[in-house]
């Protein structure tokens, strides 16, 4: 049987570049990218796009019956930063928008189902260094709130109903293709971009702010690995714990000045961003990943680095 994919959520940052990899490996038709917005990149000309609110079941369910997906991506969320701003508006999304999937999964018996996690899942208490798979969870923002419940309702419906639904919690992302989508790491991208425009950069989050962070197609690659690798040996039905590298924006701050002598970093007295980043790991134990289905990053700070100026140059 030839897979049919449905990517809801095309427009953001993940989406972007996870439709263009599945079309090159699927095939252009065979991937139906799904937002609320109209894409204003490639992907629109590239192959099938429709208009879908997650929220909408009936619109939701006309999905499902004309592709008849065997693989469903539900991307679309609030992040941490802009979940603050609207908490009732990110639980709805986050939380109603996965279980209409995972309800209307079980209904059209789809084969797989994708859904990402958050490091946001972790809290103040949860172990900082290496934080393991299994630890105490005490988020206090309403997305890691939103992304706990969502990783207890996804093995919820694994056991229940046999849903073959798989995820990751994943670290920051750092890309330059789309625009991220209102999260707490995502100083490290507008870094970029304001070193090249600006010589310099005002940081939300303090010099020693270490977070957990991945290059995208890091990300993009070990997603599909996840998605492809055979069902037996996928051990942890939540979300797995899964790491690039971790840095600080002080140390990042010294990679870019390796390829802009003299950049300058300055700091912002008080942001919200910093409370919810002090909550968080600062480096992930993946051990699971890797032991489950071979996971390995490839990029570390300096060709991340390398990557970002590279493209945003061009
Ligand atoms: C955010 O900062 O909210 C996201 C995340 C770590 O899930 N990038």
């Amino acid at each position: 049987m030839r897979d049919t994919i449905v990517v809801i959520g095309s427009n953001g940052q993940i989406g972007t570049e996870l439709v263009s990899e599945l079309r090159k490996i699927y095939g252009d038709g065979q991937v139906i990218a799904c937002d609320i917005r109209r894409p204003d990149y490639d992907i629109k000309n590239a192959g099938p796009f429709e208009f879908v609110n997650v929220l909408e079941k009936d619109i939701l369910k006309n999905i499902f019956q004309k592709y008849k997906p065997t693989q469903v991506y539900l991307l679309a969320a609030l992040l941490s930063a802009t979940g603050e701003q609207n908490p009732k508006l990110a639980w709805d999304l986050n939380m109603n928008g996965l279980l209409n999937v995972l309800d209307l999964a079980e209904e059209f018996k789809t084969p797989k189902i994708y859904w990402p996690s958050s490091i946001a899942v972790f809290g103040p208490n949860s172990p900082k260094v290496q934080t393991p798979q299994y630890c105490v969870m005490d988020p206090n923002t309403v997305y890691g709130i939103s992304k706990l419940a969502g990783e207890r309702w996804c093995e919820y419906y694994f056991q229940k109903y046999g849903i073959d639904v798989r995820s990751i919690r994943y670290p920051g992302l750092i890309s330059w293709k789309a625009a991220p989508g209102g999260g707490t790491t995502d100083y490290a991208i507008h870094i970029f971009h304001d070193a090249l425009k600006k010589g310099s950069y005002h940081s939300f989050l303090s010099a020693d702010t270490e977070l957990p962070m991945m290059y995208i197609d890091d990300a993009i690659r070990g997603t599909i690995e996840l998605m492809d690798a055979p069902a037996e040996s996928i051990n942890i039905r939540s979300s797995y714990n899964f790491t690039g590298m971790s840095f600080t924006p002080e140390t990042l701050a010294e990679e870019i000045r390796r390829h802009i002598p003299g950049f300058k970093l300055y700091y912002t007295e008080y942001d919200q961003r910093q409370a919810i980043a002090s909550s968080w790991p600062k480096s992930i134990d993946d051990s699971q990943a890797q032991k489950d289905w071979a996971w390995k990053p490839e990029f570390d700070l300096s060709k991340l680095a390398m990557e970002m100026f590279n493209n945003l140059k061009r």
